[in-house]
This record gives structure tokens, C-alpha cells and sequence, in this order.
């Protein structure tokens, strides 16, 4: 395929409702979303790719508008170099930008864009071109900090309600042990599970023991994204499978993680590792030494959501994702909406790895457009 023009769109979507972990209160989704124009062989189709990089540095190193800057300044100018050479694909992309260090993000953006487009070109759907079969995967949902327990057991409720098979609480110091053991008196079967961002540090080692007594699925990242060997440690003394997020960046950190003893679970979030292709390779290393993994979410819109749910019907995925509903996070989404049915989310049978985007909703959440010329 031939990139003729890319535009980087900047939306701002408001949320239904803030969302807070231990690292921020996120009131509105900042988006960068790729769009390409691509001839191929069998005419002119337009990809569509996310970022899953937030508006502000505090999950990662990256954010949205710095995403905008490396994608426009230093990823397409070496796409557009690479093509004067050849084809391109989405199985090559990485290789043409791999001389820019870090910014996964933005990189796995333009992969999922190109990606999307190669697939609608040859009238595929993403999970055929994973081998996936499963028609639908069960459904997570990440419940944010909350002003007070009562209110936390409010909001879970409703999500049991909904048909969430799975319920993620975020903690930090002091909001932990206390929530968890109201959510798990009130709902005393629930797949639980806890993730806390990085908040905490070895010494609170003998606190977090106490999450033991909830029979939570996994704890995730509790410790820094450099700690590997120190969440090793950790896993050692406590009975609850130790989960990484932000730690597992490639599939190579995943086998080291893995070898350690960091990780008996991994939350797999194909932005974080530089797109779907390389999500893929974590999952095949996982299984092949039968680490469990579900995929991690980043508030996706309906752009990425059903890429990440034909994903999580690979085999190795074998623990419920954090792939809700739109109506989750967004009133009104970048699509058509995804909604739950039996506590599950369809995998998508169009061509493509992106839903078709609504224009109106596009122009609507603009905060900026880019246009730039790679021919
Ligand atoms: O997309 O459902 C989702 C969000 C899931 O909790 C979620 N993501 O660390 O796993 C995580 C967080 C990162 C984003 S927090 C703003
Ligand atoms: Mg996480």
C-alpha cells in the first residue's frame, strides 16, 4: 500500500462521569486518532488508528499532544521515506520507525491505522486475521476511586447489575483494604480484582498482605513501572497473583517478567506495547509458559474497543478484560456504540480493525486537525 496523506485529529470527548485512580481524576478522554489515505491494490480505503496516550504524562511518559508531535515530526517523515522504497504493510511499520526510541503510544497508532486500512483493502476482519473463532468475550469493568464506600457499593451494584462479569477496583494508600472488603461482603461471588497504578513501594508490603483475605483474581502494578525484581519480592509473600501493567512494555520485558517471578498474570494493552501486533507476541509468550493475560484498556473509544475485543479472543486470554460497554465511559462515542449482551461484548465481523467513525462526532470533539502530505 501507498500513504498519500495523514491527518491527526486532537478530540476531547467529555466522559459520563471522572474517573480516578491514584495517578489523576480524568474528566474528558483527550483522543489523537490516525487517519490515513491509502491506495492498495484494490483501490483507495482510509484506516483509522488510536492513541492510547491520556492529555497529560501520568500513566506513562507520554501524552497526547506530545503523541500529535513525534507522530507528525519523526514517525511519518521515516513512513514516507520507507515507501519510496516499497509497499508498506503493518507488519513493516515497526521496523520503519524502530531508529525512534520509547513512544509506543503514538507508534502503535499508525500501525493500527495502516493495519485497518491493509485489512478493509483485503476485506478482512481482525480476528481473522488472528485466527480468532470465539464470537464474543466477557466483559471488565475498571471502577475508579470513589468519595466514600457507600457510594463505591452504589456504583458496583450497578455495574453487576449491567452484566459485568468482572469488577476492578483502583486502590491507593488509603483506599484499599476497606473497599475491597465492603465490595467483597456485598458481593460475595464476584471475579474481583484490584489494580493500583504504581502507588505503592516495597515497604508496604505487610498492608497489602491484607488484600489476601478477599480471594482477589490478581493485584496489578502495585509497585513502580522500573520494579521489576522489587515486584518479584512482593509476589513471594503475598497469595494473590501478581498482575503487571505498566512494567510490560514488549514482549522481551514480558519473558523477563515472566523468568522473575514479577508477574503470574499480565494485563495486555496493545497501546502501551506499540500496537497489536506486538500484544500478540506477549500473548504468544505468555502461553507458551501458561502465564495467564487479559487486556488492559485505556478508555477506548469505539475506534479501538472492538480491536481489542477480537484480541481478547485469542486462547491465552483466558482472564475477563477491561473492554466494557461505550456507555461505560461515553455518551456519545466516536462510533456506532458497543454495548453489553450477557455480560459479554461481540467480536466484530467487519472488515477492518476500526469501526467506521461518525463524521459529525469527529468534528464535534475536535480540538485540532493536522494534515500531512507523506507522498
Ligand atoms: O478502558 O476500561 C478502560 C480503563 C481501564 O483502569 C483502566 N485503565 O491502569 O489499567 C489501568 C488504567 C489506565 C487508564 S487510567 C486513566
Ligand atoms: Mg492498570
Amino acid at each position: 500500500m501507498q500513504i498519500d496523506h495523514v491527518t491527526i485529529h486532537e478530540l476531547q470527548i467529555p466522559l459520563v462521569s471522572p474517573f480516578t485512580t491514584s495517578f489523576s481524576t480524568q474528566y474528558a478522554r483527550t483522543v489523537v486518532a490516525i487517519e490515513v489515505a491509502a491506495r492498495t491494490s484494490a483501490g483507495e480505503v482510509t484506516g483509522w488508528g488510536e492513541c492510547g496516550a491520556l492529555a497529560e504524562p501520568v500513566y506513562s511518559e507520554e501524552y497526547a499532544t506530545g503523541a500529535v508531535d513525534v507522530i507528525e515530526r519523526f514517525l511519518l517523515p521515516r513512513l514516507a521515506e520507507a515507501q519510496r522504497d516499497g509497499a508498506l504493510s503493518a507488519e513493516t511499520c515497526a521496523s520503519h520507525v524502530e531508529s525512534i526510541v520509547g513512544h509506543r503510544m503514538a507508534k502503535a497508532a499508525l500501525e493500527s491505522a495502516i493495519l485497518d486500512a491493509q485489512l478493509k483493502a483485503s476485506q478482512t476482519s481482525f480476528a481473522s486475521y488472528l485466527g480468532v473463532t470465539a464470537s464474543s468475550v466477557p466483559s471488565g469493568v475498571s471502577v475508579g476511586i470513589q468519595e466514600s464506600i457507600p457510594r463505591l457499593l452504589e456504583t458496583v451494584a450497578g455495574y453487576v447489575d449491567e452484566g459485568y462479569q468482572r469488577i476492578k477496583l483502583k486502590i491507593q494508600p488509603g483506599w484499599d483494604i476497606e473497599p475491597v472488603r465492603a465490595v467483597r461482603e456485598a458481593h460475595p461471588d464476584v471475579p474481583l480484582q484490584v489494580d493500583a497504578n504504581a502507588a505503592y513501594t516495597l515497604v508496604d508490603s505487610a498492608h497489602l498482605r491484607g488484600l489476601d483475605a478477599f480471594d482477589l483474581l490478581l493485584i496489578e502494578q502495585p509497585l513502580g513501572e522500573a520494579d521489576m525484581r522489587q515486584h518479584a519480592e512482593l509476589a513471594r509473600v503475598m497469595a494473590t497473583p501478581m498482575c503487571l501493567d505498566e512494567s510490560v512494555v514488549s514482549a522481551e520485558g514480558a519473558a523477563d517478567a515472566i523468568a522473575l517471578g514479577a508477574a503470574a498474570v499480565i494485563n495486555i494493552k496493545p497501546s502501551r506495547v506499540g500496537g497489536y501486533l506486538e500484544a500478540r507476541r506477549i500473548h504468544d509468550v505468555a502461553r507458551a509458559s501458561g502465564t495467564a493475560v487479559w487486556c488492559g484498556g485505556m478508555l477506548e473509544t469505539g475506534l479501538a474497543r472492538g480491536a481489542n475485543a477480537a484480541l481478547a479472543g485469542l486462547p491465552g486470554f483466558t482472564l475477563p478484560g477491561d473492554i466494557s460497554a461505550s456507555s461505560r465511559f461515553y455518551d456519545r462515542d466516536l462510533t456506532t456504540p458497543f454495548v453489553l449482551r450477557d455480560g459479554r461484548i461481540d467480536v466484530p465481523t467487519f472488515a477492518g480493525l476500526c469501526k467506521q467513525p461518525d463524521e459529525a462526532a469527529i468534528a464535534d470533539f475536535a480540538v485540532d486537525v493536522r494534515h500531512v502530505d507523506v507522498s
